[in-house]
């Protein structure tokens, strides 16, 4: 066996050797709220969107060995329609959703900014100290990203990143990499407002959820 055949032998046990004692996946952690159903905003024109379930994962994805996903999964009563990513102007009609989510992603409610839950659940409220958002409404910066994606915005505002969305029925999932979120372990107080562009196409609230001051959060 000659030197170049030897190197080729060392460095194929390398790899397999690798392959072998790589990081395994970590296993997704899942947290579940159950809401109310028929709980909405009973003065709200437009499609009544009723939160029923609030999921959230921490999800580790390729290359394996650490969380990197916070995923977000709301369903409602209803059937979901999301305003067209391509629409010009960017305009929200009475039977397209609207999203407004907070996430105190350090656990600490006295960093960060309020959101307000102007419908449902018992009446108004709101959760202070979220310290990111994700938003598809009718204000003017929220609107749905022409690629389909909702915005993530700091809590001054500024958009840091996006949500990667998808539907199916009465289910809205959104991906967020945790880097978006300047890199959190995902342990999360998630919590948000839904409704539709009722109002001039702008946000009309029918529920939220959880109840104010409630979260969901991830935890290990
Ligand atoms: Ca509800
Ligand atoms: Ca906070
Ligand atoms: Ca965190």
């Amino acid at each position: 066996m000659n030197i170049r055949s030897i190197a080729a032998a060392v460095t194929c046990a390398l790899l397999v050797a690798c392959g072998t004692v790589g990081p395994g996946q970590l296993a997704t952690v899942t947290n579940t709220y159950t809401e109310a159903a028929g709980d909405v905003n009973s003065s709200a024109g437009g499609t009544q969107y009723d939160v029923t379930k609030l999921v959230t994962r921490r999800i580790d994805n390729p290359p394996f060995g650490s969380y990197d996903t916070l995923q977000i999964e709301v369903t409602f009563a209803q059937d979901v329609v999301l305003p067209p990513p391509d629409r010009v102007p960017p305009i929200i009609f009475n039977d397209e959703l609207t999203v407004g989510i907070g996430l105190d992603t350090d656990q600490n409610p006295t960093t960060g900014t309020t959101l307000n839950c102007p419908a449902g659940n018992g009446g108004n409220g709101s959760w202070p100290g979220n310290d990111y958002y994700v938003f598809e409404s009718g204000v003017p910066g929220q609107a749905r990203l022409p690629n389909g994606n909702f915005v993530v915005q700091n809590a001054a505002g500024t958009a840091v990143g996006e949500a990667v969305v998808s539907v199916s029925e009465k289910v809205l999932t959104m991906n967020i990499s945790l880097s978006t979120l300047g890199g959190d372990d995902g342990i999360a107080e998630v919590r948000g407002w839904f409704g539709n562009g009722f109002f001039n196409y702008t946000d009309n609230y029918t529920d939220c959820a959880p109840n104010p001051l409630g979260s969901v959060v991830t935890r290990k």
